[in-house]
């Protein structure tokens, strides 16, 4: 059974006019070493959680860095096309606008069961709490490149030329800020792309210039909340070097001094944060050094990264964490990819590469962690080995945004058998990654909206300014200092769901279902 939308009645949630107000107990365990025995205690504990979600969402900017990008340009133009409802033919027969691979606009999750019949009952997830339609969303933002959107889209030869042709001239109005490029954070064969830049190289100048167009998008389109996120070109890691951006303010003198290490993302990063608005980063670089993590938690600004988890690492994240839940355990992960598009000509650089390398290859850790059965501790206590995890992309520009993927897991089986799966993936990457943009948008808006308080606590506050919620959307999860990262996909996902449940009173999902286990 499906219903569009559901309110709760429960004497532990309250809908006033401007809020939903829930009392939740949040039940877990934590796990003792008995000083005696040296024996591992479990111990249930309950915390009682005072949610309160403001249900006016207002308007909405996303500004992109990036925007005329593959990505950029995809998003903004979906975003129009599903506005105006439009449709158009292609080979294969009518295609209409959708939001197919955002999970807020196209998953569900089950409430319940229906009281009279048992039957389950499943809601749209954007559903559980007042979000931001996709449609409403205002886009702007900044581009080394100064190519109008409608020139943007043809050029990622993206969408269905039906679309695009429709699209063409409402996209063509909005064209990207100038932006900033500095020395060889990204590929020395961008280049030639670079015709929109800020004058001069003073970095403080910069940021001023940056934040005063986040200001002026609010203003002149009458926004309450600016969201930015980074799908500007994947670059080389940052050095991290003490009294440079070890913190907040090392690294706001750094930009005040023009210090090389600066990146473009974190200049970004930085403006968004003494902005007030939340600040995703969707390339796997390392944006968030310890300076702006602190600048961050000092202005109470989320910030959520790194990269998005589109396709081949989404389906890793599920795999790995399948065959270790099976008990089986993979002793080799490879992971090759080609593909055509501006990205790809990025990443044929070694740094660039190097970075994106990183970040597919740490979205297995937490399910090596999880089972010392199958990868025990080495000697001396060091750390156990996990599979060979090799990752590979290369450039091929006759494939364009159709990247393929294949990727080889071999896995040791029942009395020394071995298991291998090959998987072959051939997707337009920026169709898998559009949607995830608009689901960290909204999702990160909605943190903005969500305050909680324990017993112990006088008022109301955020969650932590790292957004590890974001979590099942990108491929390197940053998450609070201690947190532990999380990228099994579905635990990811029920941190989600359950977390929305809980802001409106309805406990975790537990799939226990005793009701139906009666004689
Ligand atoms: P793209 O190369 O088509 O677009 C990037 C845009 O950023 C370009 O228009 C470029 O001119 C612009 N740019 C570069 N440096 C800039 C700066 N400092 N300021 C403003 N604009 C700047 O790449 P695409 O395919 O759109 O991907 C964007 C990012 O998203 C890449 O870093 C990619 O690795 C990442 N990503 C993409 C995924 C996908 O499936 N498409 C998935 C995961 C991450
Ligand atoms: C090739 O690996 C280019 C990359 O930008 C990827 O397409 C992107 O990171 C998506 O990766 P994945 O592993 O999530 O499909």
């Amino acid at each position: 059974m499906f219903v569009p939308n559901f309110t709760v009645r429960s004497p532990h949630v309250r809908y006033t006019t401007d809020a939903i107000e829930a009392t939740y107990r949040y039940e877990t365990t934590q796990v003792e070493t008995d000083g005696a025995t040296g024996e591992a205690v479990a111990v249930p504990t309950a915390a009682t959680y005072h949610f309160r979600t403001a249900t006016k969402v207002g308007r909405v900017g996303l500004m992109l860095v990036g925007l005329g990008g593959n990505n950029g340009s995809t998003v903004t133009a979906a975003i129009a096309a599903n506005r105006r409802g439009l449709s158009w033919r292609t080979k294969a027969g009518e295609q209409s606008a959708n939001y197919l691979g955002s999970i807020l606009m196209s998953s569900t999750l089950r409430v319940g069961a229906d009281a009279a019949t048992g039957e389950e009952v499943h809601t749209p997830l954007r559903s559980l709490l007042p979000m931001v339609h996709p449609n409403d969303l205002v886009v702007g933002g900044w581009d080394i490149n100064s190519a109008d959107l409608g020139t943007a889209m043809r050029r990622a030869a993206v969408l269905d030329v039906g679309a695009q042709v429709q699209l063409e001239e409402e996209l063509s109005s909005i064209v990207p800020l100038p932006s900033v490029m500095y020395g060889d954070f990204i590929a020395a064969n961008q280049a030639a792309r670079a015709d929109n830049l800020l004058p001069g190289d003073d970095k403080g100048a910069h940021l001023a210039r940056i934040r005063a167009d986040i200001r002026d998008f609010k203003t002149a389109n009458d926004i309450d909340t600016v969201v930015v996120l980074w799908t500007a070109n994947t670059e080389r890691f940052a050095a991290l070097t003490p009294g440079v951006n070890d913190t907040a303010d090392a690294l706001l003198a750094a930009i005040d001094a023009s210090h090389p290490e600066v990146s473009p993302s974190t200049l970004f990063a930085v403006a968004a944060i003494l902005e007030g608005c939340p600040y995703v980063n969707g390339s796997p670089q390392n944006t968030f050094v310890p300076g702006a993590v602190d600048l961050a938690v000092r202005h109470d600004v989320f910030i959520g990264g790194d990269d998005f988890k589109s396709g081949q690492t989404k389906f890793k994240s599920v795999l790995v964490d399948f065959l270790v839940q099976a008990g089986l355990k993979p002793t080799a992960i490879v992971s090759y990819n080609h593909l055509g598009n501006n990205d790809g000509r990025n990443l044929s650089a070694p740094s660039q590469f190097r970075s994106k390398e990183i970040s597919k290859s740490s979205v297995v850790d937490d399910v090596v962690a999880s089972n010392a059965l199958l990868y025990p501790p080495g000697p001396g206590g060091a750390p156990p080995k996990g599979p060979d995890h090799v990752v590979v992309i290369k450039y091929v520009p006759a494939v364009g945004d159709s990247k393929r993927a294949l990727d080889e897991y071999t896995s040791d089986i029942f009395m020394g058998g071995t298991n291998t799966i090959v998987a072959h993936n051939t997707c337009e990457d920026s169709l898998l990654a559009s949607p995830l943009i608009l689901d960290l948008a909204i999702l990160a808006e909605l943190s903005t909206r969500i305050t909680y308080r324990t017993p112990e606590m006088q008022r109301h506050t955020h969650f932590h300014p790292v957004l590890s919620l974001l979590s099942y959307l990108l491929k390197a999860p940053i998450v609070p200092d201690g947190a532990p990262v999380v990228n099994a996909l579905f635990k990811q996902r029920a941190c989600l769901d359950n977390l929305l449940r809980a802001c409106v009173g309805l406990p975790p999902e537990n799939d226990m279902r005793l009701e139906q286990r009666a004689h």
